[in-house]
């Protein structure tokens, strides 16, 4: 028995799914998840010792490929004066000001240990900033697992949401509602509707979690307008994006195209921690001040700003900060698929595909998708033995068709080239 097999159903014995995060068990996919023993570059190798070019990098974080040098020196010198205090430290003020440094629209920011502690605390910030209830959410933007965001349509715009997991009370839900991503006459209408009782909309900006779908300019445009004008606060979700797409995040993509433009709070994570555990949400300092221990909003955490963690972080953030870092970024992952739009091309396959900085996706249609309805209805069958297929040949994409890919600065033009090679014999099955 293949040593991912072996311990696939050991860890099944003592871990529900045996797994920490449902995406890694391979369920969309099926087979048997690859249980990885080390990574460097932009290669992980599994149990078996077989090599992967790895096109998740941990979901996003790993922007610089695994183990770059200054990241790992930075972690080894922090982990030798201590773990973690429990006491305010002086990295944790410099990534602060690294963040807010390449985020003009951010004053202030709050660190924590997760995508989900951000967003389910930027969530509470900005309910108890504007006193009110309820929040606007898209479907298919996912914003980690807090209760309130764990939510699908409702039967129509005037009903709120209803869980999407057990576990979560309908009552949790019931100010959360669910609209349709790039979907502007139902936006309207939900603000003409009940716009004073908004308290803030929550968007991905470009949504990695329906694989790669771009919030539409005139869309993102109106939304800002309609927040500002029935004083909503919007909640750019940057756990994906941030660091990611461009040094400035997607904002600083809107920022070019929408004058003037910027969300009132930001929420981070992934790449500002480098693959430690970290993330973090800001807005202005007025928005921010509403926090404790100066403001009636409480939010704490016993590793927030962990002191190694911040160190990863910091690295990363130094490295990605470099003159032309983003640009040859760009390129390489604009070459990935450009270059599966021609092979799938010659193929006669469909395949269109879009990126952003170092965050790709691509689908098995003719035309990029604009909401979660297309995204899932596109050919699943088909992209299941594109994945097993390319993962048989040693490229390891992500394991479900709404999830988006991720280039890093250690990819090399052989490793696009290698991956094209190994998507021209996918595309014959
Ligand atoms: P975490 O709690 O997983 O650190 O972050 C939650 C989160 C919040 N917002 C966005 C836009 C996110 O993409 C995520 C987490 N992303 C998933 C990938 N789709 C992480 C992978 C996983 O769940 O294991």
């Amino acid at each position: 028995m293949d040593r991912n097999e072996a311990l696939f159903q050991r860890a099944q014995a003592v871990i529900p799914g045996g797994v920490n995060s449902p995406v890694r068990a391979f369920k969309a996919v099926g087979g048997t998840p690859r249980f990885i023993s080390r990574a460097q570059g932009a290669y992980m190798w599994d149990a078996e010792g077989r090599r992967y070019i790895d096109y998740i990098g941990s979901w996003g974080p790993m922007i610089l490929g695994h183990g770059h040098p200054a990241v790992q020196e930075a972690v080894r010198k922090a982990a030798a004066d201590g773990f973690s205090f429990g006491a305010p430290t002086e990295r944790e003020i410099e990534l602060a000001e690294a963040i807010i440094a390449q985020v003009p629209s951010v004053q202030q920011v709050r660190l924590v240990s997760s995508g989900t502690e951000a967003g389910m605390s930027a969530l509470r910030l900005a309910r108890g900033a504007t006193g009110r209830d309820k929040i606007i959410k898209f479907e298919g933007c996912y914003h980690g697992h807090a209760d309130a965001l764990l939510v699908k349509a409702g039967s129509g715009l005037a009903t709120f949401g209803h869980p999407t997991s057990a576990g979560v009370p309908p009552d949790v839900v019931k100010h959360t509602l669910v609209l349709t991503y790039n979907d502007l006459p139902q936006l309207e209408e939900a603000f003409a509707a009940q716009g004073s009782d908004i308290a803030c909309v929550m968007i991905e900006p470009v949504a990695g979690n329906m694989n790669f779908v771009r919030a539409q300019v005139p869309f993102m445009k109106r939304l800002r307008e309609l927040c500002t004008q029935h004083g909503a606060l919007l909640v750019f979700d940057e756990v994906m994006t941030g660091f990611r797409v461009a040094l400035g995040g997607a904002q600083s993509v809107y920022a070019r195209l929408i004058d003037g433009f910027a969300p009132d709070i930001s929420v981070f994570g992934k790449v500002i921690g480098g693959g430690m555990p970290l993330a973090a949400f800001g807005g202005s300092r007025d928005v921010m001040s509403q926090l404790a221990p100066l403001g009636p909003v409480y939010q704490a955490g016993t590793l927030s700003g962990n002191p190694v963690a911040t160190a990863c972080g910091l690295a990363t953030l130094k490295e990605v900060a470099k003159p032309g870092f983003y640009d040859a970024l760009s390129a390489r992952t604009r070459s990935l698929v450009s270059g599966l739009e021609q092979v799938a091309k010659t193929a006669g396959v469909p395949l269109v595909g879009d990126s952003e900085g170092g965050m790709f996706g691509f689908f098995f249609a003719s035309e990029l998708p604009q909401n979660y309805g297309v995204v899932m209805a596109t050919d699943q069958k088909r992209f299941n033995r594109f994945f097993h297929a390319m993962l048989n040949q040693g490229i390891y994409l992500a394991p479900a068709l709404y999830e988006a890919g991720f280039v890093s600065a250690a990819h090399s033009v052989q490793d696009i080239e290698q991956t094209l090679a190994a998507a021209a014999t996918a595309l014959r099955d």
